[in-house]
């Protein structure tokens, strides 16, 4: 068998978007497009000779396709060793893990994430750096600048190794080892969290589901809820990873994951619910009778972590997306550490989490994470719920209602316009853009604008500048608008809007969400006149 130089020409719209490249299957499917796509990120990640590459993905259809081509074009780079999950599958989280634990160059994860798959489903390729984290800007840059001007790809014309089997092989000069998904990354969960005081709770009663949404994280949770932490067989529903994910979209939230709301707003709901997405990064938790908001969530596990053994000694700052609710910077701010607020996309949180200066990030799109990988991690995040639920002994409404009563509350919700006219959408964001200078002092019934910006950071570790990262209508008092375009659509343009509104009395904290953002909700379409210009009365999803 022998090393290939196929010939190629550039495809133009290979531009890695808030989580690497993603697309329709079919346009995947086009000759070369993922052949050119890989070979583009070799180029750019330029890794030493021998090096060891993690490949996986979350089981969506074309995964297998794909990871087959990865690894015959690794063995083509000049890479040492490929570690792939068996059957091609990893979840994001348990990728970084191996990556950092091999110490490897890199990895490379198929998934398009929450978005559906099948054959007109989504797919998506991501590449991650030596840190376990997604490739930042600069990386990702370099990626696409090589997407414009590739001419040629290298592959092995080897077949694509059998993944259905633990164990070593060797393709070209490469060696192939395939590993168990599961293994490497329960061990770590068990580092982190006091899994006897979980065990003993769930002996002693403590109730719970988790929804898998027949995607990746339906073996994880099986090995670990039911496995190792004595949770009854069918604790995990929707536990097996179907290539179309049963037709739905493994997006865990209230449109997505209703069964699971349904069945923790009835009468016999257990005392914790938890669902996790497409590949494992993300997670919604509930109680029984409340579904607690990711940005909630953030700030009550930032403000509870030290109960978890992983995290006694404390943590050491922490970070959120811009549009992100600023319930973490009260708790940031109580426990005097360090709060950093980042651009959209679990990229901007590698340094800050490299040089130690938080241990805890959150994103309001249901992502939540430690510094134990360099990716969100939905399991993880109900582990430590679970952790918080064990020692305190109280329920998930109890601790939420604490939390605000001694916070106060941040009322906050997202409306998404999907699929909106893409000109429509983009004029809409210039609109505001050329708005906000003229903005502050501006009345909007009772509101009156603060300060309005279009976001931009600065990488405190390494100055890198980003800019354009959405449009902030900061309100005397604290609310906020925030307006910015999806970095994770895969048809015309999605609209996140994001809404949100403090309340430090207790007396105010059971107001139903809509009625406490009422006003926001109609000043943020008077700004943005998102009716006259996408000719949208209602957002697709609220969350
Ligand atoms: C990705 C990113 C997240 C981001 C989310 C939504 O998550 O890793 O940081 O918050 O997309 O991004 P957008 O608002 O641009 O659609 P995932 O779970 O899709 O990989």
């Amino acid at each position: 068998m022998s090393i290939q130089t196929v010939e190629t020409k550039p495809y133009d719209d290979q531009k890695p978007g808030t989580s690497g490249l993603r697309k329709k299957v079919p346009h995947f499917q086009q000759p070369n497009y993922a052949e050119n796509f890989i070979q583009a990120t070799f180029d750019a990640a330029d890794s030493p000779a021998g090096a060891t590459l993690v490949i996986g993905g979350d089981g969506r259809f074309f995964n297998r396709e794909v990871v087959g081509k990865a690894i015959r074009m690794a063995a083509a780079n000049g890479f040492g060793r490929v570690v792939v999950g068996q059957d091609g599958l990893l979840s994001t989280p348990a990728a970084s893990n191996l990556i950092r634990k091999r110490q490897a160059a890199g990895g490379i994860i198929l998934s398009a994430s929450h978005n559906p798959g099948g054959p007109d489903g989504d797919f998506g390729i991501k590449f991650n750096v030596s840190n376990g984290g997604p490739a930042p800007e600069g990386v990702t840059e370099r990626i696409y600048a090589r997407t414009r001007s590739i001419t040629q790809y290298r592959i092995s014309d080897a077949p694509a190794p059998d993944l259905s089997k633990v164990g070593l092989s060797r393709i070209e000069d490469m060696e192939v080892e395939v590993v168990d998904p599961v293994s490497d990354y329960a061990q770590l969960m068990e580092e982190l969290f006091d899994f006897d005081a979980i065990r003993a709770a769930i002996a002693g009663g403590l109730t719970l589901r988790f929804d898998a949404m027949h995607a990746i994280t339906g073996p994880y949770a099986r090995e670990i809820l039911e496995g190792r932490l004595g949770a009854p067989v069918g604790t995990v529903v929707n536990g097996i990873p179907l290539e179309d994910f049963g037709g739905g979209h493994p997006d865990p939230n209230v449109v997505w994951a209703a069964p699971l709301v349904d069945h923790l707003m009835s009468a016999n709901a257990p005392d914790f619910g938890a669902a996790s997405d497409g590949d494992g990064d993300r997670n919604m938790i509930l109680g029984r009778g409340i579904v607690v908001t990711p940005s909630d969530s953030l700030a009550i596990l930032a403000a509870n972590a030290h109960l978890a053994k992983g995290y006694t000694r404390g943590i050491a700052g922490i970070a959120r997306s811009m549009p992100t609710s600023q319930a973490a910077d009260r708790v940031a701010a109580a426990m005097k550490i360090g709060i950093y607020e980042t651009p959209t996309g679990w990229k901007f949180f590698g340094n800050l989490l490299d040089s130690g200066k938080v241990t805890i990030c959150g994103e309001e799109s249901s992502g939540t994470g430690s510094d134990h990988v360099r990716e969100k991690d939905g399991v993880w995040a109900v582990l430590l719920w679970l952790n918080i639920l064990a020692v305190r002994k109280q329920g998930v409404a109890e601790i939420v209602q604490d939390h605000w009563s001694r916070f106060g509350r941040n009322y906050y919700q997202r409306h998404d316009y999907e699929e909106v006219d893409k000109p429509a959408a983009e004029g809409l964001m210039e609109s505001l853009r050329d708005r906000l200078a003229s903005m502050a002092g501006q009345r909007f019934g009772t509101l009156v604008v603060s300060e309005a910006d279009d976001f931009s950071y600065k990488d405190p570790v390494d100055g890198s500048l980003s800019t354009g990262q959405g449009v902030r209508i900061i309100f005397s008092g604290g609310s906020r608008i925030v307006y910015r375009l999806s970095g994770t659509g895969t048809k015309g343009a999605t609209l996140r809007v994001y809404l949100e509104r403090f309340e430090a009395s207790p007396d105010r904290h059971d107001l139903p969400v809509e009625e406490a953002l009422k006003e926001l909700i109609e000043t943020a379409d008077a700004i943005g006149e998102i009716r006259k210009r996408t000719g949208r009365t209602e957002p697709d999803v609220r969350t």
